[in-house]
């Protein structure tokens, strides 16, 4: 009869013990709106790897992979509160909340690949990470997530004029709402989770997403027209909860920035592959691919430009940019 108490209270210090000692372990758990799998759930899991190698095992991660913690706009408030430790997410799930990060979801700002990591893992991109602690999280790392084109469940779109009266979905953030309107759509912001069932009972007649994306989330199944206009190459960050990290100290923050560094190369590698493996995917699944001449969309950006870029500092970052090799 005294036994389970007993048991209890045993059980109760032997955490206490736990949490105090020098070994006592941390797991922080990160968000991720992907499936299991999918390159930035690879890389995440590879990060916590290296961190724990680098810790000596005090310090590791848990992926929650698709959406398991919420969709990302929500999960991005979580993460501020320091409700989430971690978080990886598209820049464009912060919306225009960090004017510097907002200019990568600026149409066309990025030329190539070769072009957005010169840009990324230079010194404009150590500028953009620390811009994000102005919204209390401490952003470690880009990783890759490719281009971004429309797809859609009635035509190919071969010029802005074909996306007229189309209900693009968009994320929630109002630089994507204004590009849309800029090519002549009808933009519908919502969360990505939503967009298969969207697209399927014609509430949205498509999207736009890279390849993985429109594979991964069963988009080609109810989208088959996918048109290569490329508008978009938005990073992916990799963040963490301001609340978590002035907790910890300088040894372990220079641990945790380096441990994100190097699963960036990581990253790369799946992502390439992932996109080769994606595309031909969605062609096995009956997706019809055109190629466009960019030209006319690059165009109509004009006014996207005009409205986000006014302020001079962030007019000097968009021409430093652009002036970057690649
Ligand atoms: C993907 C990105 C996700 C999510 C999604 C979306 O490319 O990796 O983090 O933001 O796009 O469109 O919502």
């Amino acid at each position: 009869m005294f036994n389970l108490p007993k048991l209890a209270a045993t059980a109760l210090v032997a955490t206490a013990v736990m949490l105090t000692s020098a070994n006592a372990q941390t797991v922080l758990r990160s968000s991720d709106t992907h499936p299991d799998g999918y390159p930035t759930v690879e890389a995440v899991k590879h990060f916590g790897e290296l961190l724990s190698e680098k810790t000596d095992g005090r310090y590791s991660v848990e992926v929650f992979h698709s959406a398991q913690l919420g969709e990302e706009k929500d999960t991005i408030e979580q993460t501020q509160f320091g409700v989430i430790d971690m978080n990886r997410i598209s820049i464009g799930a912060f919306g225009t909340q960090v004017p510097e990060a907002t200019v990568t979801q600026l149409p066309y700002i990025f030329r190539s690949a070769d072009h957005f990591h010169n840009v990324l893992d230079g010194p404009i991109g150590e500028e953009i990470l620390a811009a994000f602690e102005k919204v209390d999280v401490v952003a470690l790392a880009f990783y890759d997530g490719g281009a971004r084109s429309f797809y859609n469940s009635e035509k190919p779109i071969n010029t802005p004029a074909d996306m007229a009266g189309m209900k693009m979905r968009v994320m929630q953030s109002d630089i994507f709402v204004d590009m849309v309107a800029a090519f002549g759509g009808n933009a519908t912001p919502m969360p990505y989770g939503e967009v298969y069932s969207g697209i399927q009972t014609g509430v949205i007649d498509g999207a736009e997403n890279n390849y993985p994306s429109y594979d991964t989330a069963g988009h080609a199944e109810v989208a088959k027209y996918y048109s290569l206009d490329e508008h978009l190459m938005v990073p992916e960050v990799l963040v963490i909860s301001k609340i978590v990290w002035d907790g910890l100290t300088p040894e372990d923050q220079a641990l945790f920035r380096e441990a994100a560094k190097e699963s960036v190369a990581k990253q790369r590698e799946l992502w390439a592959a992932k996109e080769v493996e994606s595309k031909a995917a969605v062609e096995a699944l009956g997706a019809v691919i055109n190629t466009v001449d960019k030209q006319p969309f690059i165009d109509a950006m004009k006014p996207v430009y005009d409205k986000y870029v006014t302020d001079p500092a962030l007019q000097d970052l968009v021409a430093r940019i652009q002036a970057t090799e690649g």
